[in-house]
Parts: structure tokens; C-alpha cells; sequence
């Protein structure tokens, strides 16, 4: 299957280049200039009607959105390297929960304070800024806990579920958002895999 994956590599585009990465799948990489609005063109809302980015472009013509839901389908499609456990299997469901977890108790707060830390200007909310942060706090002692006591989040195998959490974890370090020395250690293995890619790659010459 010849894929095609729309959307910079800063971005949440990332995971998915990751995912692909870790399959080591051959695709397509367009950068999409969100500063010139690419993303709001109507070519691209053809693709995406929401004008957001990733969007994966499958060979026979089907297009797909939401980050995690792109990076499942891919690593499905290749059950043997184990991205993915099986449907069905208890590894699926825990393997749900922190992919769960990490869009709705990390990615909900940490986007909150990064759209208005780094975009808003003067519409920027500190209210919205301290409530975000306090609701991450929680969210950050349950994965510190966690983590302290297993390799990955399901354990001994790295899942797309250590992809969307991994990758959200790196805005926080971004936003300079203080995190225990337990995430920083797995940050840091995030990166360390064979793997991870080489963001310049994929950036525009
Ligand atoms: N839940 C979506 C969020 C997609 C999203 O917000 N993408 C950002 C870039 S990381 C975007 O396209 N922003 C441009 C905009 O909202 O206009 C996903 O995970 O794919």
C-alpha cells in the first residue's frame, strides 16, 4: 500500500511519522504550510474538513484524520512488530486506556496551555493557563506512578499508546512545565529508540 502523510513534522503529525518509522513503512511526507494556511484550502479540507493536520492519504484514495486513530490503523497493518496487540487481547485494552489517556488528560491540558502560551497574544488567558496546569498535575503523578513501576505503558512493549504519550510529553518539556525525574527517564528512552526520527529529515529545505 503507497501512503501519503500531509502535515509538518512539528506537529502532531509526528506521531505518525514515528509510527511509520517504527514499522519502518516507506511513504510520502508533505510538509503542509499551516503558516500560509495550506490547511484551510479547500484541496485540503477535500481531505480533512475539520483543516487540521495529519491527514494519511491511502493508496486506493481514502483519507484519514486524528493523529492516533491514523497511527492504530498503520500499526495494524503490520501486527508483527507489535505496535498494536491483538483486538481483543487485555495488552488491546490497556493499550486503549493510556492511548485514552494521553489525548483526553495530557494532550487536552498541554494544547490548552500551548495554544495560549504560544499563539493567542493578547487573547492569551492565565485563568485558562492555571486551571490546565492544575488539572495536569494529576494527570502527571497517575503516569509518574505508573512508569515507575513498568518499562512502557503496557509494560515490556513499546505501543502506539508510548507514541501519542511520548510525543505529548515533549510539550511539556517545551512549555518548561516541571516533570519527575520518572518521566524525564522516559522522555529521554522515547528518544532513544533506534527508531525515533530525525525531525530535520522531514523539515522544508
Ligand atoms: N485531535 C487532532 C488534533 C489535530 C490538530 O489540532 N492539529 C494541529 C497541528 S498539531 C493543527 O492542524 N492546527 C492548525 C489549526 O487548528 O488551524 C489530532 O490528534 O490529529
Amino acid at each position: 500500500m503507497s501512503l501519503k502523510l500531509y502535515g509538518p513534522a512539528r506537529s502532531r503529525a509526528f506521531r505518525c511519522i514515528w509510527t511509520l518509522e517504527e514499522l519502518e513503512m516507506p511513504f510520502e511526507h508533505v510538509h503542509v504550510d499551516t503558516s500560509k494556511s495550506e490547511h484551510k484550502s479547500d484541496e485540503f479540507l477535500n481531505k480533512n474538513p475539520y483543516g487540521k493536520v495529519p491527514v494519511l492519504e491511502t493508496s486506493d484514495g481514502h483519507y484519514l484524520f486524528e493523529s492516533a486513530a491514523i497511527c492504530l490503523f498503520l500499526a495494524d497493518l503490520k501486527p508483527e512488530v507489535g505496535l498494536a496487540p491483538a483486538a481483543g487481547s487485555l495488552n488491546r485494552a490497556k493499550m486503549n486506556q493510556w492511548l485514552h489517556f494521553g489525548l483526553n488528560e495530557l494532550d487536552a491540558y498541554l494544547w490548552v496551555i500551548a495554544r495560549n502560551e504560544w499563539f493567542y497574544g493578547d487573547k492569551k488567558s492565565q485563568e485558562a493557563i492555571d486551571q490546565s496546569k492544575m488539572m495536569l498535575e494529576a494527570s502527571l503523578k497517575v503516569l509518574t506512578d505508573h512508569l515507575a513501576e513498568n518499562n512502557w505503558l503496557i509494560g515490556e512493549d513499546f505501543t502506539v499508546a508510548d507514541i501519542i504519550v511520548g510525543q505529548t510529553l515533549f510539550w511539556a518539556t517545551m512549555l518548561e512545565i516541571p516533570l519527575s525525574d520518572t518521566l524525564n527517564a522516559y522522555i529521554s528512552k522515547c528518544r532513544d529508540r533506534d527508531h525515533f526520527p530525525n525531525v530535520k529529515k522531514y523539515l522544508p529545505s
